[in-house]
């Protein structure tokens, strides 16, 4: 079983990964309406993977005795000023993430809780890997700049980016 209070963590990281499915699933919808396709690929794969993120730690609580919730989920934003405004958010978004994960692993270390701690462990690379990704987008979109055909060219190029992160999860079996 899971103390109290790790158990409490664990659902609040259940509420932010869900939201984060929700808010990409949203920013998907937002470059669907502005037919930048590739985009719009990119982060409906990127909130499914959010879904994926919060059902680990559904079954790793439920299994560990304790009971994963449901959480609400509040309405994500659903207009951006521009692609570049879009994808400064999901790196924010990344960073808070990343902390919310920093905190459940020094909160494990604290109970000297050690299968949580072992459980986290997939979470603190993900999140390595997710910044680094955001990371990388940001500087092409900054190198392709905003003239006037840079929309389809990000667009091609985040495109690159969503098949090359594909075949890297099909490689990996799926993760
Ligand atoms: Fe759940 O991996 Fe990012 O947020």
């Amino acid at each position: 079983m899971l103390s109290k209070q790790m158990e409490a963590s664990l659902n609040e990281q259940i509420a932010l990964e869900g939201y984060a499915s929700f808010l990409y699933l949203s920013m998907a919808s937002w470059c669907e309406k502005k037919t930048l396709t590739g985009c719009s690929s990119f982060m409906f794969r990127q909130s499914e993977e959010e879904r994926q993120h919060m059902l680990r730690i559904f079954h790793y609580i439920n299994d560990m005795g304790d009971h994963a919730l449901t959480p609400a989920i509040p309405q994500p934003k659903y207009d951006w000023a521009s692609i570049q405004e879009l994808f400064n958010e999901v790196y924010a978004h990344e960073q808070m993430v990343s902390e919310s994960i920093d905190r459940l692993v020094a909160q494990s270390y604290d109970e000297k809780d050690h299968k949580t701690l072992a459980f986290l462990q997939w979470y603190v690379e993900e999140q390595r890997e997710e910044e680094t990704l955001m990371r990388t987008i940001l500087d092409r979109i900054n190198l392709i700049g905003d003239g006037p055909q840079s929309l389809y060219y990000i667009d091609k190029e985040i495109s690159a980016i969503n098949k090359k992160q594909i075949a890297q999860e099909t490689a990996q079996g799926g993760e």
